[in-house]
């Protein structure tokens, strides 16, 4: 039997047996078709950015792992992620760091940043049909002082940040304007103290003040979203972070921006599938960067484990897939990059699909009616249920490879393209 045959005819037999429990798989990929992620550009060259080439990370931020064939230009990059595309079901959007720039001739410094820096970005992501997201990006550079950006007690410094914030925001808007798609500005700063702080109060009102000073200028939403991401701790910041959950869920709320959650920036034990139902109480819409912490929060490629489930699981069954941003964040060099890319992404998607086969209404009616036994049970039953088949037959009908035959893809790619590179 042909592949796709057999894909179908193990589909039509998985659609009945989730009929038996009132799951509409038809309707669970009409759903999945649509969920667009943000796909983060930093894991296909570990977070180096074009804008200072050999330039060093730090700031809170590190890669581990000497995988060959990184992307070393933005060409290379933009070749890479057209790969990984073809292997991942669905239409996605790529998400851009501010030191992504490309400049041809003068440089400017990331205060004085301009659209013109990201016209190939632009131009690219036009070609292939897909939105852009943007970061503004505060590491990585000289005036990361002490560990502090926007929040740091000289006002100069502060000021230099701010406008490099202002700056990220305007880009955002061109990215929206021209691709007829509102880009997602988030923020995210490394700021913070490694040994036990004397006065946690100064830094947070400096940061408070700044952060006033960047989004004074509302803007178009058609064009332009915000979002602030809150990190408890960081390398070097184990004590003390100014911009943590309850600064920024503050900050979020008053000022109507949305609220990153990152999976990895919490407690080791302290996941984010229940900060959504809360969070969504109070702010019309929230931003997720989906990663996978061991140990800290150390961004492995997403896996398909209990807390990402967890994570799908809360967006689709509260009914709140159209007020959460999906994005992914995690970087690892000790695998193929494009294979972390595809593995991530289509982690996340199958996440989504459980979470979109899942027997909700008959859990939900057992809830209500105080039947925690048929929960559980139901629960438990819903695990094994045929989704791989569900998955495939998804894969193949979206013209990407289904089960592992991407992995075959991603090999040839490594030898003919990745294994040139020095
Ligand atoms: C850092 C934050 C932030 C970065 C990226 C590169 O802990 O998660 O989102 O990972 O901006
Ligand atoms: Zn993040």
């Amino acid at each position: 039997m042909p592949t796709s045959a057999r894909l179908e005819s193990a589909y039509h037999q998985a659609r009945e047996r989730y009929a038996e429990l009132g799951v509409d798989t038809a309707a669970a990929l009409q759903h999945l078709a649509h969920i667009a992620i943000s796909i983060h550009c930093w894991q296909g060259d570990d977070v180096g950015g074009f804008e200072n080439p050999g330039g060093t990370l730090g700031d809170g931020l590190a890669v581990t792992g000497q995988y060959p064939g990184k992307a070393r230009t933005a060409p290379e990059l933009r070749t890479d992620f057209e790969q990984a595309l073809r292997l991942i079901p669905g239409r996605h959007r790529f998400n851009l760091h501010a030191s992504y720039a490309e400049f041809s001739g003068s440089r400017t410094d990331r205060d004085a940043l301009g659209v013109d820096a990201f016209r190939s970005w632009i131009d690219w992501a036009k070609a292939l049909g897909i939105g852009l997201d943007f970061n503004q990006t505060y590491f990585a550079h000289p005036k990361v002082v002490g560990g502090s950006t926007l929040s740091h007690p000289d006002a100069a410094l502060r000021r230099f940040w701010i406008d490099h914030g202002i700056r990220c925001r305007e880009i955002g808007a061109a990215f929206g304007q021209a691709l007829q798609s509102p880009c997602l500005t988030n923020l995210w700063i490394p700021d913070g103290m490694k040994d036990t702080p004397a006065d946690r109060r100064g830094p947070r009102e400096r940061l408070l003040t700044s952060l006033d000073a960047i989004y004074a200028q509302r803007s178009d939403p058609r064009l332009n979203v915000d979002s602030v991401e809150p990190k408890l701790f960081g390398i070097g910041a184990e004590s003390y972070t100014p911009g943590s959950h309850e600064f920024y869920l503050g900050y979020a709320v008053s000022r109507s921006l949305l609220l990153t959650l990152d999976a990895g920036h919490y407690h080791p034990t302290e996941g984010i599938a229940d900060k959504i139902s809360a969070v969504l109480c109070y702010l019309p819409e929230i931003a997720l960067h989906v990663s996978r912490g061991v140990r800290w929060d150390s961004d492995h490629v997403v896996t398909l484990g209990d807390d990402l489930q967890a994570i799908a699981n809360e967006i689709v069954h509260g009914r709140y897939l159209g007020r959460v941003r999906l994005g992914l964040d995690y970087f690892d060099a000790s695998i193929n990059r494009v294979a972390a890319w595809v593995l991530g992404t289509r982690n996340l998607q199958k996440a989504l699909l459980i979470a979109l086969l899942s027997p909700i209404q008959r859990l939900k009616e057992a809830e209500l009616a105080g039947d925690y036994t048929t929960r559980l049970a139901l629960m438990e039953e819903a695990k094994l249920l045929p989704a791989g088949a569900v998955w495939d037959y998804f894969c193949d009908t979206q013209g990407t490879p289904a089960g592992h035959a991407w992995l075959t893809e991603v090999q040839r790619y490594e030898s003919t393209v990745l294994a040139r590179r020095g």
